[in-house]
C-alpha cells in the first residue's frame, strides 16, 4: 500500500470513530437532559426508567422466571445494564451512518424520541406530559449530534484538497488522499459534550436523591398509634431468625424506580362493586382500630430450597370491616389492589372475609413500613403468594369479578388463586457442605400459612422419613422452625425434608416449576461427613 493511501484509511478509520463517538456522547447528554427534567417533574416519565419498566412487561413470563432465579435482586440493574448496551449500539451506528447522510440523525433522533415517548404512555396512569422528556432528550441528542458530526467533517483547503499525482514512471494514479478532519478541535467539543453529560448526569442523580431523601424523612419521622390489638409474644423456645430484619426481608417488585409518596395527598380509594365508596387519608386510617400480627410472606416465584420469604410483625388495619363498611354488591368475588405505579393484585373477596387477619399494612417490625416493601400502606393476605395478596405502594382498591377484571399477573398466565403450597427448606447445613462425623444438628423452615404445620420428616440417603422436632410458633400464619439431630457417618450424603400441614396433607414430592402457581418437591441437599 502507498503512504497516500495508508493515510487515508487511517483518517477515515478515524472518521468512523469520531461518528461513533458523536452518536454516544450525543444520546449520553440527551438522556440525562431528559433524566434531569423528569427527575425534576415526573420520575416515571424519565426514559429509562419507561423503557425498562415496559420491558419488564413484555417480557415473557419464563425469561422473567429465569432472572428472578439467576439474578435475585439484580435483575433490575443487569435490565437496566442491557438498555443501555442496546442504546450504545443503537447511537453508534446513528453517528457512523450520520457521517454520510446527515438525514440519518434526524431519523435516528426521531425514533430514540418515539421509542421512549411510547415507552412513557404505555406506563400505568401515564399522561401525555410523560412523553416531553424523552421528545425533549431526543432533540437535544440530535442537535448535539448534527453539530460534533460536523466537527469531524473535512474542510476542504488548500493543503489536503483532493490533488492528482502523477508519475513520471507508471503514468499511474494514486489515491487521493482522504481529507482529515481537525482533530484537536473535535476532540474540544466531544470532551465539552461529555463534560455536560457528566454534570447533566449527576444533577439528575441529585434530584432524585433529594426526592428520595425527602420520602425516606417523612418516613423517618412518622409515628404510628400502638396496636389496638398486639401481637401475641413470641413463644419461649422459638429459635434465632424467626423473624426476619428488615433489611434482610426480600424484595419481589416490577418498579425500576420506588414509588415516592406524599402521605399528606396520599388517598386510599375503595369504590366498584360497592354501595359507598370510600376515600380514606392516612390518619382516616391510622384513626381506625390496629392489629399487629406475625405473619410469613412468600414469592410464588421462589424455587424449591429459594430465598424469598420471610417472617415480619406487621401492623395494619383490618381489611374485612372496611369492606363491609364500603357494603359488598351481590357478585363480587375479587378485589383489584391498585399501587401508585400501576401494578394490579387480585384477591378472592371470600378469602378476604373468611376471618383472616387480612390487613392494611403501615408497620413492620415496629416501625414505618420501608420505602421497597411498600411505604406508607400495602396489603397483605396471610396464606396467599405475595402476587396474589400483597400490593405494596397500595393506593386503590377496586371491589370487581374474576369474570371480569384479570390483574398483572393473570394477564400473564399465573394462577387467579395464590394458595401458598405447604412447603419446607433446609436452612443448615448449606448444601456441599463439609462437616465432621458424629453428632450434627440439621435445621430449616417450614410453612403453611393459615393452615400451619403438623410435622416435618428428614430422609437420608433416601431412607425412611424421621420426625424432626418442631419449634413453637406463635400462630398458624407463620413458618416453623425446625431440628433434626443426625449421627452422621464419613461419606456422601443427601438430606431430604418434607412437611405436613394441619389439614393432614403431606407436601408434594413431585417436582415442578413456580409457575403457574408454585413450586413443588422436597428440597434435598448432599453434604460430605469426613
Ligand atoms: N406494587 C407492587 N406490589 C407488589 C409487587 C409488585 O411488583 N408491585 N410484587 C408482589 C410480589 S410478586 C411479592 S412476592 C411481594 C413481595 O413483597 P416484598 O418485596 O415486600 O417482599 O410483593 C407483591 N406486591
Ligand atoms: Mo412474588
Amino acid at each position: 500500500m502507498t503512504e497516500p493511501a495508508r493515510n487515508s484509511r487511517r483518517s477515515s478509520m478515524r472518521r468512523i470513530m469520531a461518528g461513533a463517538a458523536s452518536g454516544i456522547l450525543a444520546a449520553g447528554f440527551g438522556v440525562a437532559a431528559a433524566e434531569i427534567l423528569a427527575a425534576a417533574t415526573r420520575p416515571q416519565a424519565g426514559p429509562l426508567v419507561a423503557v425498562g419498566g415496559a420491558v419488564i412487561d413484555a417480557t415473557p413470563t419464563a425469561v422473567k422466571e429465569v432472572a428472578v432465579r439467576e439474578l435475585g435482586t439484580y435483575d433490575k440493574p443487569a435490565l437496566l445494564g442491557g438498555i443501555v448496551v442496546v442504546l450504545l449500539l443503537f447511537t453508534a451506528l446513528t453517528g457512523i451512518l450520520g457521517l454520510r447522510r446527515r438525514i440519518v440523525v434526524v431519523a435516528g433522533a426521531t425514533l430514540f424520541g418515539a421509542a421512549g415517548a411510547a415507552a412513557a404512555l404505555s406506563r400505568p396512569d401515564a399522561d401525555v406530559v410523560d412523553t416531553v422528556p424523552s421528545l425533549f432528550g431526543a432533540a437535544i441528542t440530535g442537535a448535539i449530534l448534527w453539530w460534533l458530526l460536523h466537527r469531524c467533517t473535512p474542510k476542504p483547503t488548500q493543503n489536503n484538497a483532493p490533488t492528482r499525482k502523477s508519475s513520471a514512471d507508471s503514468g499511474a494514479v494514486a489515491e487521493a488522499p482522504e481529507p482529515d478532519f481537525n482533530r484537536r478541535s473535535f476532540l474540544r467539543s466531544a470532551a465539552l459534550v461529555a463534560g455536560g453529560t457528566a454534570t447533566a448526569g449527576a444533577s439528575a442523580q441529585w434530584v432524585k436523591r433529594a426526592r428520595a431523601g425527602a420520602a425516606a424523612r417523612t418516613r423517618e419521622a412518622l409515628l404510628l398509634p400502638a396496636a389496638a390489638s398486639p401481637a401475641v409474644p413470641l413463644p419461649a423456645g422459638t429459635g434465632p431468625g424467626f423473624v426476619t430484619a428488615d433489611k434482610d426481608f426480600y424484595r419481589v417488585d416490577t418498579a425500576l424506580a420506588i414509588p415516592r409518596i406524599n402521605l399528606e395527598t396520599w388517598r386510599l380509594r375503595i369504590h366498584g362493586m360497592v354501595d359507598n365508596e370510600l376515600e380514606l387519608s392516612f390518619d382516616d386510617l391510622l384513626d381506625r382500630p390496629l392489629i399487629e400480627r406475625d405473619i410469613t410472606l412468600n414469592c410464588v416465584s421462589n424455587e424449591v430450597g429459594g430465598p424469598y420469604i420471610g417472617t415480619a410483625r406487621w401492623l395494619g388495619v383490618p381489611l374485612a370491616p372496611l369492606l363491609r363498611q364500603a357494603g359488598l354488591r351481590a357478585g363480587a368475588d375479587q378485589l383489584i389492589a391498585r399501587s401508585a405505579e400501576g401494578m394490579t393484585i387480585g384477591t378472592p373477596i371470600d378469602v378476604l372475609l373468611d376471618g383472616r387477619d387480612a390487613m392494611l399494612v403501615v408497620g413492620m417490625n415496629g416501625e414505618p413500613l420501608p420505602l421497597v416493601n411498600g411505604f406508607p400502606v400495602r396489603m397483605l393476605t396471610p396464606g396467599l403468594y405475595g402476587y396474589a395478596g400483597a400490593c405494596k405502594w397500595l393506593t386503590e382498591l377496586r371491589v370487581t369479578t374474576f369474570a371480569d377484571v384479570d390483574a398483572y399477573w393473570v394477564e400473564r398466565g399465573w394462577a387467579t388463586h395464590g394458595t401458598v403450597k405447604t412447603a419446607s427448606r433446609i436452612d443448615r447445613p448449606k448444601p456441599f457442605a463439609r462437616l465432621t462425623a458424629g453428632t450434627q444438628t440439621i435445621a430449616g423452615v417450614a410453612w403453611a400459612q393459615g393452615r400451619g404445620i403438623a410435622g416435618v420428616e428428614i430422609s437420608i440417603d433416601g431412607g425412611d422419613w424421621n420426625a424432626a422436632e418442631l419449634l413453637p410458633v406463635p400462630s398458624l400464619d407463620t413458618w416453623a422452625q425446625w431440628r433434626y439431630t443426625w449421627n452422621a457417618q464419613p461419606g456422601p450424603h443427601s438430606i431430604a425434608v418434607r412437611a405436613a400441614d394441619r389439614t393432614g396433607a403431606v407436601q408434594a414430592g413431585e417436582r415442578a416449576t413456580p409457575f403457574p402457581d408454585g413450586a413443588t418437591g422436597w428440597h434435598t441437599i448432599t453434604v460430605t461427613i469426613a
